[in-house]
């Protein structure tokens, strides 16, 4: 009797124990949540056991008052939504303590035992399946460098910073399972065209995936940079579903409903879908997207010298293909050099030597992917995206950096 089949013959003995209990008690048993014990060493025994940085280092994320309005921060610690300060990045990976978060579960962020936590695969298949965090781990593993964007990384003319204006993107190097190793595994039926993922935590941030991105290039994962994935970024199993908008990536992974039907879930409500039932706008794939991080609002240039004009681009589409850098408010463009390694649907870095002579300067970059697909301008967005579906649209337009003769960079939109 192999592992699969075990769990196969546990879950279906746990089914029938539990059958005639109410479906919340059923819930409840999985990815339950328990305290930890607290570890025994003094902060210097940790930092000695698992590194710190310098103290001269400060970036940091910044919480914020999630909604498509002007970026409020929030102090007070009321929601879980935290932006990534992209003006300080280097390279392209994101480190674990300062990538994004976003949750509608409040601030709680579920504490949850790996021992006890469980994957459930069921619905339309032959074979329903429970999986322990051990038995996921047994499947030949994948990692891949993947960005994740929240749709509500939507760029105002209030916004001070890169931070405000795009830091709901974060890139790590995610290690997991092929979603479609699972699903082959429990046997998607005929029929079936969704896969519902739910998470642990109370309000279950539950999303409908269409079947055939989960059987593409979906990660059910455990790995971040490295180490286990973050308890705000979903401890101890996250779903990742590169290039699609961040919300279907389902953090505190517990359940897969293999199904022939949308699922009207909380997360697909509001914003998350269409004025159109018939489309749900979310699973549309995020199209290129670029930003300047040097020089970038908030940041002072010292003088007139010699710079390097730096910055981050992705798209849902692919690999990055092209990236340019305008000086003069997109008038003329001039293309940049990729600075990192290129991955599919991953943060990519690029560069451009510049020598500032003190002047007034408008800088934007603008990106290609693989598709061919181009970065729009506000206008050519605001042509696609009408004023009442805008909240629907991946807001991917080309943002600028006003430079003063002063050396300090302002937000460029209006
Ligand atoms: N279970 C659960 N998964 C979730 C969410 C949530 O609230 N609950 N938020 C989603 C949203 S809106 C986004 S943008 C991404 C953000 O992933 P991160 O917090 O790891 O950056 O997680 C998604 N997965
Ligand atoms: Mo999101």
């Amino acid at each position: 009797m192999d592992d699969i089949e075990r769990s196969r013959r546990r879950f279906l003995k746990e089914g029938l124990a539990l059958a005639s209990l109410p479906l919340v008690v059923t819930l409840s048993a999985y990815g339950q949540t328990e305290q930890p014990a607290a570890s025994e060493k003094t902060p210097d025994e940790i930092l000695k056991a698992y590194g710190g940085r310098s103290r001269f280092v400060t970036s940091e994320r910044i919480e914020v008052i999630p909604g498509m309005g002007e970026m409020k921060h929030d102090p007070f610690g009321l929601t879980n939504h935290l932006t990534t300060p992209l003006q300080d990045s280097v390279g392209i990976i994101t480190p674990n303590s300062l990538h994004f978060v976003a949750g509608h579960a409040g601030f709680f962020v579920p504490d949850i035992d790996p021992e006890k936590h469980r994957l459930m695969v069921h619905g339309m298949v032959d074979r329903p399946l429970l999986f322990t965090m051990d038995e996921v781990k047994r499947f030949p593993s994948e990692s891949r460098i993947h960005y994740i964007e929240c749709n509500s990384n939507f760029a105002k003319p209030g916004h001070k910073t890169v931070q405000d204006a795009a830091g709901r993107t974060s890139c790590a190097e995610w290690t997991g399972v092929p979603l479609s190793l699972l699903l082959k595994k429990a046997g998607v039926q005929k029929g079936a065209s969704w896969v519902i993922a739910e998470g642990a935590e109370d309000n279950r941030g539950t999303y409908s995936i269409p079947l055939a991105k989960a059987m593409d290039d979906c990660l059910v994962a455990y790995g971040q940079n490295g180490e286990p994935v973050r308890p705000q970024n979903g401890f101890p199993l996250r779903l990742l579903v590169p290039g699609l908008e961040g919300v279907n990536s389902v953090k505190w992974l517990r359940r897969l409903t293999v199904t022939n039907e949308f699922y009207m879930t909380y997360n697909n409500m509001g914003r998350y879908t269409s004025v159109d039932p018939n489309i749900v706008q979310a699973n549309y794939v995020q199209g290129p997207k670029s930003v300047i991080t040097f020089p970038s609002g908030g940041q002072k240039l010292p003088g007139p010298g010699h710079y390097e004009i730096t910055g981050l681009a992705w798209s849902g589409g692919g690999a990055i293909r092209k990236v340019e850098i305008s000086t003069d408010g997109g008038q003329t463009w001039k293309d940049a050099e990729i600075r990192s390694a290129v991955h599919r649907i991953a943060h990519t870095r690029f560069g451009m030597p510049w020598d500032w002579g003190g002047k007034e300067h408008v800088l934007m970059s603008r990106c290609t992917d693989e598709q061919g697909q181009v970065q729009p301008s506000v206008a050519e967005f605001n042509k696609l995206w009408k004023p009442e579906s805008r909240g629907e649209a991946h807001p991917n337009f080309i943002m600028p950096w006003k430079l003063g003769s002063d050396g300090a960079v302002e937000n460029g939109l209006s």
